[in-house]
C-alpha cells in the first residue's frame, strides 16, 4: 500500500477555485515525435534506438511557430489555461535546460520554446501549465522497462550502471529550472506512474522510481499555489490524490469519487486519438463529439483539457484550427453554461446533459426530434414537439415556466442548449 504523504503537500480546495471556474484548457504535445507525425509514442512503438532517432533532432527547426498565433487560436476557442509539454517520454526539452544537451535550443531552431509559450499565452491571459514527462527514454539513468524502446534486448546489460537516484536528482533539477525561470506557473501535469505493471521481468515504476515525495515537496516550494495532477503515485491518509485527479481520454459515467469525496477532476483528450501530431490520424471528432466531451465534463463536475499536436514546423494544422473554431463558436453562445458552471442536482432528460451555474439551468440536447424535455422538480413538461430537426422552434408548455427562458441557439455542432432560471441553485460546482 502506498504510503500515505502530509495533507500540507495538497493544495487546499480554495487555491483550485480559478480552475473549478475556467473549465477549460488546451493541451499541448510537441516535440521530436512532431517530426516524425506519426504519434508522440513512435520511438516506444517502432523499437527506435538513440541512435537512429538523433535524426529527428538534427532536423528540428520549428521556423512557422509563433506562439503568439497558437496563443490567440487558444483564447478564441475559449479556452483558459494551457499545459504545454515541456518534455515528454523521448526526454527531449523544449526549454534551455543547463543540465541536458537534449532540449530545442541544440537543435537547428536554437530557440527557447518554453519561453515564447509562456510569454505568448501569458499576454493572452491564460494560466500557464507544464507538462513534464517522469519517463525518459533518452536518458542514460532510466532504467529500461515495459515501455523502453530497449525493452526487448538484454535489461540487465542495458541497467548496468544506470543510477535511480541520480534520474530523480535529474528530474528535480529540471522541475526546478521550469519553475523558477518562467514566472508564476499555474499547473504542472506530471506523466506517468505504472507501478504495478511488471512484465517480461521488467519492473514498473512509480514513486521509489521518481522519489515522488521529495519531487512534491520541491514543487510546492517553488510555486505554493500550482496546481499538481494525480500521476505521482502518491495519496494522503485518506487515500486522496494529489489535486487534480486526471482520467485518461474517457468520459466518466458518474463524477469520479476518491474515497467517499467527489474528486476534483479533469478530462484529458485529443481530436484524433494521437497526442503528438500524426498526419495520416483519420479519426478526428466531429463538432458534435467535441461539444459533447466538454458539456459532459462540466455536467459532471469536471473540467475539459483538450489536445492539440502542432506540427514540426509549429503550426496548428487544418483539422485542428477547424476544431478550435467549434469550440469558439459554441462558446462564445454558451459559455455561461461551462464557465463557473458545474453539476446540477436536477434530473437530465434522455439525450440531454444538464450543467448549471448559481440558478441557471443549461438543458444541453444531443439527440431530437422528440415529444418534450421533462425535469423532475420544474413542473410539468418544460418545452416539446417543436424540438425538430432544425430546432427551429421551441415551445414552453409549462404554464410555470419562466417567461424569460432563453432559447438555444444551434450551431454547426448540431446541438442545442436551453437555458432556463430554476429555483435551486446548484450546490457542487
Ligand atoms: O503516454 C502518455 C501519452 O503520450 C500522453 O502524454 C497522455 C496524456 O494524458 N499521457 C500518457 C498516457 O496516459
Amino acid at each position: 500500500m502506498n504510503a500515505p504523504v502530509p495533507d500540507s503537500l495538497f493544495l487546499p480546495p480554495e487555491k483550485k477555485a480559478w480552475f473549478l471556474h475556467d473549465r477549460f484548457g488546451m493541451f499541448i504535445h510537441w516535440g521530436l515525435y512532431s517530426l516524425a507525425a506519426r504519434h508522440e509514442w513512435v520511438k516506444s512503438r517502432e523499437e527506435i534506438s538513440n541512435v537512429d532517432y538523433q535524426k529527428y533532432f538534427d532536423h528540428f527547426d520549428p521556423d512557422l511557430y509563433d506562439a503568439r498565433e497558437w496563443a490567440r487560436r487558444a483564447k478564441a476557442a475559449g479556452m483558459k489555461y494551457v499545459v504545454l509539454t515541456a518534455k515528454h517520454h523521448e526526454g527531449f526539452c523544449l526549454w534551455d535546460s543547463k543540465v541536458t544537451d537534449y532540449k530545442a535550443t541544440n537543435t537547428p531552431g536554437g530557440r527557447d520554446l518554453v519561453a515564447e509559450y509562456v510569454a505568448a499565452f501569458r499576454a493572452e491571459g491564460l494560466k500557464i501549465g507544464f507538462y513534464y514527462s517522469l519517463i525518459d527514454w533518452h536518458h542514460p539513468d532510466f532504467k529500461a522497462d515495459i515501455f523502453h524502446p530497449e525493452r526487448n534486448r538484454d535489461p540487465d546489460a542495458f541497467n548496468k550502471g544506470r543510477d535511480v537516484t541520480r534520474y530523480a536528482a535529474y528530474m528535480r533539477d529540471q522541475v526546478r529550472e521550469l519553475l523558477t525561470g518562467y514566472g508564476k506557473i499555474d499547473v504542472i501535469w506530471f506523466d506517468f506512474s505504472y507501478p504495478d505493471r511488471p512484465y517480461n521481468g521488467l519492473a514498473g515504476k512509480g514513486r521509489e522510481d521518481w522519489q515522488s515525495e521529495e519531487l512534491l515537496r520541491l514543487v510546492r516550494e517553488l510555486q505554493p499555489d500550482i496546481i499538481v495532477n494525480n500521476r505521482l503515485d502518491l495519496i494522503n491518509a485518506t487515500g486522496e490524490l494529489p489535486d487534480v485527479t486526471t482520467p485518461e481520454q474517457y468520459v466518466p459515467q458518474s463524477w469520479p469519487v476518491i474515497h467517499g469525496e467527489k474528486a476534483t477532476w479533469e478530462g484529458c483528450h485529443t481530436f484524433s486519438g494521437s497526442w503528438g501530431y500524426y498526419r495520416d490520424e483519420e479519426s478526428w471528432k466531429s463538432p458534435e463529439q467535441l461539444v459533447q466531451i466538454l458539456v459532459d465534463a462540466v455536467a459532471l463536475g469536471g473540467n475539459l483539457l483538450m489536445n492539440v499536436g502542432p506540427t514540426a514546423r509549429g503550426t496548428f494544422d487544418h483539422r485542428a484550427i477547424a476544431a478550435l473554431d467549434v469550440y469558439g463558436e459554441w462558446l462564445r453562445l454558451h459559455g455561461r453554461a461551462i464557465y463557473g458552471a458545474g453539476a446540477s442536482d436536477y434530473v437530465a432528460p434522455k439525450d440531454c446533459r444538464l450543467t448549471q451555474r448559481g440558478n441557471r439551468l443549461y438543458v444541453h440536447v444531443f439527440n431530437w426530434p422528440f415529444a418534450h424535455l421533462h425535469i423532475p422538480g420544474l413542473g410539468g413538461k418544460v418545452a416539446y414537439a417543436q424540438l425538430l430537426h432544425d430546432a427551429s422552434e421551441v415551445r414552453w408548455i409549462d404554464p410555470h415556466a419562466p417567461v424569460d427562458s432563453n432559447v438555444g441557439v444551434r450551431i454547426a455542432a448540431d446541438t442545442l442548449t436551453l437555458e432556463l432560471p430554476v429555483k435551486k441553485p446548484n450546490v457542487t460546482v
